[in-house]
């Protein structure tokens, strides 16, 4: 079996978050770029300035690049390392979330406003009040309320936030619950937490107890998102240092989720991220591999591959990952 094709070659991109806006399907990945820093567990190589904003009318048709949206000297607030976005529309309006490094150095998360899906878009002054750590992921539910999920442990700071406030010194645990992601709705205009942000649970289907922080092939690590199949919730994540990508099912958009399986294996490059969309009747994942540069992980490229849903709700490649 052939891999995927990445959508575009003639940039590097990670971390697609896909939606449908207007009949077209919309991607907002990371703009990864060359850089001498060193690969580290503190993710400094991902040193990214700028986002893009891709386009297409079909899947596996001609895509296009609607170049810079948004660069890092443009917003007030950040210092460095722009990663994975996501993007919502309400209003009328178009809101691009990215998370990247405030003037200290700690993980924010800012929000630009637009008017068009392909932007350009106008950064607000200063980042989401109360909000820190990285990629975050919007979810809009059919009664319109607007819900931001975001976190990610080592490089995304997650482990310095136990107690509510920074603490550089924080680790991921060893034993007992895992580190939660977040999630918090939005206010109205989309730009603030309407309400303090509250943990993900992910529950063991047989003990009904959250995930435990041992359980590296399970537990939450990075690249949160939301998706709403057949009235059921889908939470889906990287699991980090095994390089997953998992999915759990719930009742409510805030959880709690029940852990349901792997919806991809590991890739070439140390990260996976991606998001599931809808488009014209048919499911899909989006994510990223290394295979562009030839396996170097801060290089990397967006691929599609269609999901099939069984008759419990359960995800499946619709082609297997190649070995
Ligand atoms: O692209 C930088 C970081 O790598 C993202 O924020 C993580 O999810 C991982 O893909």
């Amino acid at each position: 079996m052939a891999d995927k094709e990445p959508i575009v070659t003639h940039v590097y991109t990670a971390d697609p978050s896909a939606h449908v806006f207007n009949g077209k399907l919309y991607i907002y990945p990371s703009h990864d770029r060359e850089t001498d820093i060193k690969d580290n567990d503190n993710g400094d190589q991902y040193d990214m300035a700028d986002y893009h904003v891709f386009s297409m009318d079909t899947v596996g048709g001609p895509v296009t690049d609607h170049g810079v949206v948004l660069k890092q000297e443009d917003v007030p607030w950040v210092s460095k390392q722009l990663w994975a976005p996501d993007a919502a529309t309400k209003n009328g309006k178009y809101y691009l979330y990215f998370p990247a490094r405030d003037k200290e150095g700690i993980f924010r998360v800012g929000v630009a406003i637009g008017d068009k899906p392909e932007g350009p878009f106008t950064p607000e002054p200063d980042y989401i009040k109360d909000s820190f750590s990285i990629d975050p992921a919007t979810f809009v539910d059919d009664d319109g309320s607007a819900y931001l999920f975001f976190g990610g442990i080592w490089g995304g700071q997650l482990q310095c936030w136990a107690t509510g406030k920074f603490d550089k010194s924080g680790e991921e645990p060893t034993t007992g619950d895992a580190l939660h992601a977040k999630v918090g709705k939005l206010t109205e205009d989309m730009t603030q937490f309407a309400s303090p942000v509250t943990d993900v649970l992910i529950l063991d289907p047989d003990t009904q107890k959250p995930i435990q922080a041992a359980d590296h092939d399970r537990r939450f690590f990075e690249a949160a998102w939301l998706h709403k199949y057949n009235g059921k919730y889908y939470f889906s994540y990287s699991t980090g240092d095994t390089h997953f990508l998992c999915y759990a099912i719930g009742d409510s958009p805030v959880g709690p989720f029940t852990y349901a399986g792997r919806i991809l294996e590991p890739v070439i490059g140390w990260t996976t991220h991606h998001s599931i969309a809808e488009f014209k009747g048919k499911w899909y994942l989006f994510y990223h591999d290394s295979t562009l540069s030839g396996g170097r992980n801060h290089l990397r490229c967006v691929k599609i591959r269609e999901i099939v849903y069984d008759e419990q709700g359960r995800i499946g490649l619709a082609e297997p990952q190649p070995k």
